[in-house]
C-alpha cells in the first residue's frame, strides 16, 4: 500500500511490541468496509439496524466503565512540565513511554491490527495532515472510516511525507489503565484500555485538537473546538462564523441552525461546514480562513429530534453508527430521551437490559434508557444543510468569532469585545457548567478557556499568547463576541428560546461585522441596543425581556473579576501581560 518508510517502520516498531496475530490494511473501499460490518455483527460489537428505516446503520453499547472521554487520564507528555498545563495532566516523555510500552506488550496476541491511514482536511489540500492509526478495535475502524478520509488514497497523498503516528489498543477496558497520552513533540498518540468515541478516534480530539494545536502554535496558525457556520442572506451573500462552546452548549443545534420562520420567508438560508472543530489560517488577503479537517459528526443523541435539530437527526437516516441508544425491538430501530415524547413500548436500555419507564437505580435516579452521552456517528455528506464549501481548499472566510457557554446569571445573551486583545480576553475567561459528555460532577460551573480547557495540546498560558501574536498577523481580523442562549429567570427558566431563534442574534454580530448596527458600551464590551434584537413572531418576548437578557450585573461581574484572577494564577506565569492589562481595565471599568 505503501512505500514510505516511516510508515513502514511505524508499523514494523509496533508489529514487535504488540505482537498482533495479523495486520490489515484499510483501503477506504466500501467493499472492505462491507466485510469488516459483517465482521462486528458476528462477533456482537455491532446490532444491524431496520435496513429499511435506516439503511447501512448499526447500534454498539460500549462496556459500561467506558462511556465518554476522560480527563482525569488524558495526559499531554512533554519532555518538561512547563510546556503542559497545571490545569492539564502532564507526564514525562520518558516515563510515559516507558510505561505504555509496558502496558501495549503483546497487547494486540490473538488479535488483528488495523492500520488506518486517514486525512484530517480534503486529500491532497495544503492545509490538510495525515495520521496512520493503529488498533485492534473494529468499532474505531469503521467510525474512523466516517470521522475521516481513509484509505489508500490518503497513503497516495502522503507519498513519503510525514504524519502524525497513533497507537491504540482496547486492551482488557481496565479503566484503572486506561491512558490518552498525546506526545505534540513526537507526533505521537496513545491510548489504551478505552473504546469510546473521544478516546479512540485518534483523528478527532487528540490530533484535530491537541496534537494540532501544538502543530499551529509551532507552523502559525490555528486549531480551535469551534463550529463553523454559514449565514445566507436574502441577497445570497453568506456570512461565515466559527464559534466555540464546551460540550453541551447547543453547538451542534447551532452548526447546523434553522432559520426561524419569518427569515426564512425573507430568503435567509443556514450552511454548515462543521459542528466541532476548526482548523483556521490568516489567507492572502489577510482574513481569517477555516476549515473542517472532520468528515462526519459525533454527535450527542439524547434531546436530539426533529423540532431541537431536525438537520442532525436527519443526518443518522443513513450510514450511522450508534453508540449507547436505547434498541427498539418492534422495529428494530433506535431510541434516545427526547427523541419522541412517547416511549416505545419495547426497548432494550444502553446496557442491554429490557428499559421499563420509571425505574430508578439504587439511588433514586430514573434509569434511562440511552446513556446521556449516546452518540451517533454520521457522514457529514447526510446533512441536509451542508454547505457547498465544506470540501472548499482554502476553507471559508470569518467575519466573526463567537465564544459562549452556559452560564445561568451573570453573561448577557451576547457582546462584542473591544478589540483583538479584549476579544483573547474574553476567550480565555470563558465558563460553563459541565455536562456529561465528560466523566466527572455535572452541573458545576468551570472555567473552559475557548472551549479548549481538555484539549489544549501545551501550556494554557503560552496558548493564550499564540491568540494574541495571531492577532498582528490578520490584517482583516474577525470581530470576537459572546453568547450566551442560558440566562434563567428568578425561577430558573430559561429567558431566551435558543435553537433556531439564535439566528436573530448572529444577525445583530454579522450587522455590527458590517458597522450596520449601533451598541451600547458597558464595562465588559459592547451589547445590542434592545430594539437592534429583532423579535418579531417571538413568542412571550418583548424589548423588555431583551433588556434584561442584556443587563450587566456590575456586582456579579466584580465577583467574576476575582474568580477570572485565581482562575489565571492557576495556569501559572505563562499568562500573556496583556491579559492582566485586559483583567485591570475591567476592573476599572467595574468601579
Ligand atoms: C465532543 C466534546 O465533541 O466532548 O465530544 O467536546
Ligand atoms: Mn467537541
Amino acid at each position: 500500500m505503501t512505500d514510505n518508510k516511516k510508515v513502514l517502520k511505524f508499523i514494523e516498531d509496533t508489529k514487535a511490541l504488540c505482537n498482533p496475530d495479523k495486520v490489515v490494511w484499510i483501503d477506504g473501499s466500501e467493499e472492505q468496509l462491507n466485510s469488516l460490518r459483517a465482521l462486528a455483527v458476528k462477533e456482537n460489537i455491532l446490532i444491524k439496524l431496520n435496513e429499511e428505516k435506516l439503511p447501512g446503520c448499526y447500534l454498539h453499547r460500549t462496556c459500561v466503565n467506558d462511556v465518554a472521554r476522560v480527563e482525569g487520564r488524558t495526559f499531554i507528555c512533554s519532555k518538561v512540565k512547563e510546556d503542559s498545563s497545571p490545569i492539564n495532566n502532564w507526564m514525562e516523555t520518558g516515563e510515559a513511554l516507558k510505561m505504555l510500552n509496558g502496558l501495549f506488550k503483546n497487547v494486540y496476541s490473538g488479535r488483528t491490527m488495523y492500520v488506518i491511514p486517514y486525512s484530517m482536511g480534503a486529500i491532497g489540500s495544503k492545509f490538510s495532515k495525515i495520521g496512520i492509526e493503529l488498533t485492534d478495535s473494529v468499532y474505531v475502524v469503521l467510525n474512523m472510516a466516517i470521522m475521516t478520509r481513509v484509505g489508500q488514497k490518503v497513503l497516495d497523498a502522503l507519498a513519503d511525507g510525514d504524519f502524525i503516528k497513533g497507537l491504540h489498543s482496547y486492551a482488557d477496558l481496565d479503566e484503572e489503565k486506561r491512558y490518552i497520552c498525546q506526545f505534540p513533540e513526537e507526533n505521537l498518540i496513545m491510548s489504551i484500555n478505552s473504546n469510546y468515541g473521544g478516546n479512540v478516534l485518534l483523528g478527532k480530539k487528540c490530533f484535530a485538537l491537541r496534537i494540532a494545536s501544538y502543530l499551529g502554535k509551532t507552523e502559525g496558525w490555528m486549531a480551535e473546538h469551534m463550529l463553523i457556520l454559514g449565514i445566507e442572506n436574502p441577497k445570497g451573500e453568506i456570512k461565515y462564523v466559527a464559534a466555540a462552546f464546551p460540550s453541551a452548549c447547543g453547538k451542534t443545534n447551532l452548526a447546523m441552525i434553522i432559520p426561524p420562520e419569518i427569515y426564512k420567508k425573507k430568503g435567509y438560508k443556514c450552511w454548515c461546514v462543521g459542528d466541532d472543530i476548526a482548523w483556521i489560517r490568516v489567507g492572502k488577503d489577510g482574513r481569517l480562513w477555516a476549515v473542517n479537517p472532520e468528515n462526519g459528526f459525533f454527535g450527542v443523541a439524547p434531546g436530539t429530534n426533529m423540532k431541537s435539530n431536525p438537520n442532525a437527526l436527519l443526518s443518522t437516516k443513513k450510514n450511522t453508527i450508534f453508540t449507547n441508544v436505547a434498541l427498539n425491538t418492534d422495529d428494530n430501530t433506535v431510541w434516545w430521551e427526547g427523541l419522541t415524547k412517547e416511549v416505545p413500548e419495547h426497548l432494550i436500555d444502553w446496557k442491554g437490559n429490557k428499559y421499563v419507564a420509571g425505574r430508578v437505580d439504587e439511588n433514586g435516579k430514573p434509569i434511562k434508557a440511552a446513556h446521556p452521552n449516546s452518540r451517533f456517528t454520521a457522514p457529514t455528506v447526510n446533512c441536509p444543510c451542508l454547505s457547498d464549501q465544506f470540501e472548499a481548499q482554502d476553507g471559508v472566510p470569518l467575519s466573526a468569532i463567537i465564544f459562549g457557554g452556559r452560564r445561568a446569571k451573570t453573561a448577557p445573551l451576547v457582546y462584542q469585545s473591544k478589540d483583538w486583545n479584549n476579544g483573547v480576553f474574553v476567550g480565555s475567561i470563558m465558563a460553563s457548567e459541565t455536562t456529561a459528555a465528560a466523566t466527572g460532577a455535572v452541573g458545576v460551573v468551570r472555567r473552559d478557556p475557548m472551549a479548549m480547557r481538555p484539549f489544549v495540546g501545551y501550556n494554557m498560558g503560552d496558548y493564550f499568547a499564540h491568540w494574541i501574536e495571531m492577532g498582528d498577523k490578520i490584517a482583516n481580523k474577525p470581530k470576537i463576541f459572546n453568547v450566551n442562549w442560558f440566562r434563567t429567570d428568578k425561577d430558573g427558566n430559561f429567558i431566551w428560546p435558543g435553537f433556531g431563534e439564535n439566528l436573530r442574534v448572529i444577525e445583530w454580530i454579522l450587522d455590527r461585522c458590517e458597522n450596520k448596527v449601533d451598541a451600547v458600551e458597558t464595562p465588559i464590551g459592547f451589547v445590542p441596543k434592545a430594539e437592534d434584537i429583532n423579535i418579531e413572531g417571538l413568542d412571550g418576548i418583548t424589548k423588555d425581556t431583551v433588556k434584561e437578557l442584556l443587563s450587566v450585573d456590575k456586582e456579579s461581574w466584580t465577583e467574576e473579576t476575582k474568580g477570572i484572577e485565581q482562575f489565571y494564577k492557576e495556569i501559572g506565569d505563562r499568562v500573556p501581560k496583556e491579559l492582566y492589562a485586559e483583567l485591570e481595565e475591567l476592573k476599572k471599568k467595574l468601579k
